[in-house]
């Protein structure tokens, strides 16, 4: 009863909540700690990631948005669309859809015929796309999806269409390897011979350019990765001083991760009164909360390897920062 009403009152699904407990229980636990980057995106996380793709130093979206303005025809041609049939656009993670709006722009401009399904999380952000693009590409058909990628990709089988989907924004890269082939793997168990995978991802670079854009001059990154701890706070009832938690990401250029780190000032203790437990940080002990994983032709291909997935075409932005790979099931 308890439970419930907590989560009533901060208006969460009691299984997520029983399940970001858990998963906050096993992560804290285990050595090193780690919390699991899906954390990140609460109202407030959501709101900061926003800022984040805006940072001078987060060269992620502006370089998959040169891509999406400034080779939308390269990017057609590799979709291999036939002129006569009408296909689904599917994206996993719209969000805003600003990379997006751009292929839509050109596919219509050359009356492509295709229904363009965003899928994501939450609803406050469909809406939104949804509204935005019926008053700016009235004539694009847009048919949002709320909900699980892989529920939603399950319910789109039943329809015979040749389907596209985009992975846009480097979203791959906060899975390990072994979890990003798992994924594809079961993004072609939802999809049939002949569709294509767009996945856009981050490319491996020197240390002065990826380390800022997870350290940036304002701190907004930093307010990002310790939200976590405000979060925890809030519907698990706990003690973070957030004073006493400094963001510490790092950059191993030579594997091409970057990792985000909270580290603990001090030797304390935190009491997470939902969970029943305390948990002891000594001073200088790092929580793990993302890996940022970037890619090359060969890390790409060895994740794809055992998929039903072939690699296509390789688009890059003008500083050769980041690339959309077109995928063939
Ligand atoms: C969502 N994801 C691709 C972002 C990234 O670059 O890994 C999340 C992020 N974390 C810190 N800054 C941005």
């Amino acid at each position: 009863i308890v439970k419930s009403k907590r989560a009533e009152q901060k208006n969460v699904n009691c299984k997520d909540l029983d399940q970001f407990k858990s998963d906050i229980e096993n992560g804290l636990q285990s050595s090193p700690k780690t919390i699991p980057s899906m954390y990140f995106y609460d109202k407030k996380g959501d709101a900061l990631f926003q800022d984040i793709m805006n940072l001078p130093e987060y060269y992620l979206t502006r370089s998959e948005l040169d891509i999406f303005q400034n080779k939308t025809d390269e990017l057609i041609k590799a979709m291999d669309l036939q002129a006569d049939s009408y296909f689904e656009l599917i994206e996993l993670g719209a969000g805003d859809g600003l990379k997006t709006k751009e292929l839509l722009k050109c596919l219509d401009i050359n009356n492509f015929k295709f229904d363009y399904l965003p899928i994501d999380i939450s609803s406050n952000a469909l809406d939104l796309l949804e509204k935005d693009l019926n008053a700016t590409l009235p004539n694009v058909s847009v048919k949002t999806k709320q909900g699980d990628y892989f529920k939603v990709l399950d319910a789109l089988k039943l329809s015979k269409k040749p389907k596209i989907v985009l992975f846009l924004g480097s979203n791959i890269g906060n899975m390990t390897d072994d979890m990003a082939s798992a994924f594809i793997t079961k993004l072609g168990a939802n999809l049939s011979a002949g569709d294509k995978l767009l996945l856009g991802v981050d490319l491996i670079k020197p240390q002065n350019i990826v380390l800022p854009a997870y350290n940036d001059s304002q701190g907004i990154t930093a307010a990002f990765n310790i939200n976590l701890l405000d979060r925890i706070n809030t519907q698990l009832d706990a003690d973070f001083n957030l004073n006493q938690f400094n963001h510490s990401p790092e950059y191993d250029e030579e594997k091409g991760i970057a990792s985000s780190f909270i580290e603990s000032t001090k030797q304390q203790s935190v009491e997470i009164k939902a969970i029943g437990k305390t948990f002891h940080f000594e001073k200088g002990e790092k929580i793990q909360t993302e890996v940022s994983r970037k890619y090359n032709d060969v890390l790409i291909s060895k994740i794809i390897l055992n998929t039903d997935f072939k690699l296509d075409t390789k688009i890059m932005d003008s500083k050769a920062y980041f690339a959309d790979y077109i995928l063939t099931r």
